[in-house]
């Protein structure tokens, strides 16, 4: 990783002096879903969420891992992301005294891959710095809204009209753009009588990478249902496919799995793999490379918008202050707390309003408070890492 592959802001988000990163709390814990969240390559009841705690200078920064627990979205697991975190990222950082997030960066691109390890450290190290300068975390971020428009992702169902009463619920709930899981087997039908009941929305597929290029005659039907995008059709790591996919397609490809970091990205763009981009602050290794994906979006004009990956609050808030930047042209997946947990580890929940819209926090740092009674009782570890 080079510095030249960093947004130009990545050198600014710094403390107002170097301070030394005193330790770094890690937490597992626990939150039943309401109900499972099913897509092509599995199936979630609950959510062990991995949760860090970086301290420096008597204040602390939260951080979220979202790695799941088994490498069915991508290789990463809670398991190996807490190995990779506690025996070699954590001691490059802990007792040293990072000069801003480039600086963090570079010390943990030493370690080849494991993104969603490195970004649960940068997003503790950011939150960390926003409440050393006594700023909001969006304006350290460099965002601009004061409220960001969402949509929702919708997992699999067993029956349309078990799906169609989630679609109904959430377009009243205000939700700006409806996804629709897709598998073999549950793809064209489904997506056609949801567009039939509701010819006006924003409605796209997400196939979480269960397709191939014999499928390409299938898939295109899809072309008839106006789409917004599909999402991530091949392979969790293919661009040459999709590049081959897209110019048979009229809808627009968003690629998810594949794009794990700016020139990741870069690649697809230059190769035609995707017209629109998937941003996970997690996927692409936290917020240094999430702000060059944006700036190289920006700039070439590529529409882009805030995926998500089941967050408990922290991580919800992190994607919220991402989300505030102005290459974020599209709904994200970030939906309210209670459409995931019926009690979320932050003592306010996150709330979409009737205009679809979530509030951007404006007190520093996250600008929302960890519910730590709550959490104590969900947490099955903790443990403090020092230098
Ligand atoms: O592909 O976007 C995805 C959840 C877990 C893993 C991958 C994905 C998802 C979602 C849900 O679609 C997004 C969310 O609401 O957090
Ligand atoms: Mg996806």
């Amino acid at each position: 990783m080079h510095t030249a592959g960093y947004a130009s802001d990545v050198a600014n988000i710094a403390p107002p002096e170097p301070v030394r990163l005193d330790a770094l709390d890690i937490r597992l814990a626990r939150l039943p879903l309401r109900e499972p969240f099913a897509t092509s390559f599995g199936r979630v009841e609950s959510r062990l969420l991995f949760l860090l705690r970086l301290h420096a200078a008597g204040l602390s920064g939260w951080g979220e891992c979202v790695a799941l627990e088994s490498p069915l979205y991508s290789y990463e697991t809670v398991g190996t992301a807490r190995h990779v975190i506690r025996d070699f990222l954590a001691p490059v950082i802990l007792g040293e005294r990072p000069t801003s997030l480039a600086d963090l960066a570079r010390r943990l691109a030493r370690f080849k891959g494991h993104p969603m390890a490195k970004a649960g450290i940068e997003l503790a190290f950011v939150d960390l710095v926003a409440r050393l300068r006594g700023e909001p975390l969006f304006r350290v971020l460099g965002g601009t809204r004061a409220r960001v428009t969402v949509g929702i992702s919708l997992g699999l169902q067993d029956t349309i009209d078990a799906l169609d009463s989630r679609v109904n619920d959430s377009l009243e709930r205000g939700y700006k753009r409806i996804k629709l899981k897709i598998q073999p087997g549950c793809d064209l039908e489904v997506v056609a009588e949801i567009r039939r009941r509701h010819p006006e929305i924003l409605l796209s597929a997400d196939a979480n990478a269960a397709y191939t290029l014999a499928d390409a005659a299938r898939l295109r039907q899809l072309d008839g249902q106006s789409l917004l995008m599909l999402e991530q059709p091949l392979g969790h790591d293919d661009l040459v496919d999709h590049a081959t996919l897209q110019k048979d397609m009229a809808t627009a490809i968003c690629l998810d799995e594949s794009l794990t970091s700016v020139e990741r990205t870069r690649q697809a763009l230059d190769l035609g793999a995707c017209r629109i981009v998937n941003m996970k602050v997690g996927r692409v290794g936290g917020y240094s490379q999430a702000l060059a994906i944006h700036d190289l979006c920006l700039q070439r004009g590529v529409p882009l918008w805030c995926g998500g990956m089941l967050e408990s609050g922290i991580g919800r808030a992190h994607n919220v202050a991402l989300a505030s930047l102005a290459g974020f042209t599209l709904p994200g997946d970030i939906s309210g707390s209670l459409r995931y947990f019926d009690r979320d580890i932050i003592t306010a929940p996150v709330e979409v309003t009737k205009d679809g819209t979530i509030e951007v926090p404006r007190s520093p740092g996250l600008g929302i408070e960890v519910d730590e009674r709550f959490l104590e009782r969900r947490t099955e570890a903790v443990e403090r890492l020092t230098p």
